[in-house]
């Protein structure tokens, strides 16, 4: 408690463009180890703590309403990242960009100029933003989020389901919502490759996406085991820390520069 409150006194400290930072994580093609997309990830550069990840304050920030400028620093920090990228290296002008959205957010009434607005002062091309909501946020009301995901795509963004399979995995929704993508979640990649053989579950997830035309990206792929199964599953893109794990703007760039389609060089420490 002493401890959430502590959190919440920096939070309300926190300069946005100097304490909070994007790092971004590359997604993979399972099979070639080609950049496929990038997908943006907050962290907290906090002064006494160091690097913090989205566990350690997000939960604090929907609670303090903290969250709603966190989200839309990251939306529009990332937007330019992405225009700034495509701009620079030709071949991936149509690089696409995956930016997590709260519950919160996708609940307010002015979620869908939030992201216009951050489309347009960043120029980007709508097809290059994929918007992340878990499934948990989906639910949360039903009648809204339909009617405010149908506005997000008529802007002509992307949608994907996060952490799919954490959570009620209800079949019906994937009906309902316009669905781009879905994002399995790492406990189903965890399952893979170990003494206990999980691949029945993770391989009916993979079929769900499949039956429903969508592609599937595996989260948290930690193992070259863990990739080979899912390429045998049929999953055909995916992240993780045996690819990359999440790296600043810098570093990232640096990969894209260096991305000709090959394996990638491993991953490497998040640092501040
Ligand atoms: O909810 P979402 O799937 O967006 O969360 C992604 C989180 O998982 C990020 O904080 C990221 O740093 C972390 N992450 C990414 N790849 C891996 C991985 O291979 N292993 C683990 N343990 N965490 C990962
Ligand atoms: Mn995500």
């Amino acid at each position: 408690m002493v401890e959430r409150l502590e959190v919440e006194a920096d939070l309300t400290r926190s300069s946005w463009t100097t304490d909070f930072v994007l790092h971004y994580q590359p997604v993979f093609r399972l099979d070639s180890g080609a950049i496929a997309g990038v997908e943006a990830l907050v962290r907290w550069r906090h002064p006494d703590r160091g690097l913090l990840l989205p566990a350690n304050f997000i939960p604090v920030a929907e609670r303090s309403g903290d969250i709603l400028t966190i989200d839309g620093w990251v939306l529009r920090e990332a937007c330019r990242c992405a225009a700034l990228w495509a701009a620079k290296h030709p071949e991936y002008s149509d690089l696409e960009i995956s930016v997590n959205l709260s519950a919160l957010q996708l609940q307010r009434s002015d979620a869908v100029e939030e992201v216009r607005d951050a489309l347009g002062s960043a120029g980007l091309d709508p097809r290059q933003l994929i918007l992340e909501i878990t499934e948990t946020a989906l639910i949360a009301d039903v009648a809204r989020g339909i009617e405010t995901l149908n506005r997000l795509k008529e802007l002509g963004v992307q949608l994907a389901v996060d952490d799919f399979g954490a959570g009620y995995s209800s079949l019906e929704y994937l009906q309902h919502f316009p669905i781009d993508i879905l994002k399995i979640d790492k406990s189903f990649v965890d399952g893979l490759g170990g003494s206990a053989d999980g691949s029945a579950a993770t391989g009916a997830i993979v079929n769900v996406a499949k039956s429903f035309s969508l592609p599937v990206v595996a989260e948290g792929i930690e193992l070259p085991d863990q990739r080979a199964l899912l390429l045998e599953l049929g999953c055909e893109l995916g992240q993780g820390y045996e690819f990359s794990r999440p790296v600043d703007e810098e570093a990232m760039e640096g990969m894209l520069t260096a991305d000709r389609g090959t394996e990638p060089s491993g991953s490497r420490a998040e640092t501040p």
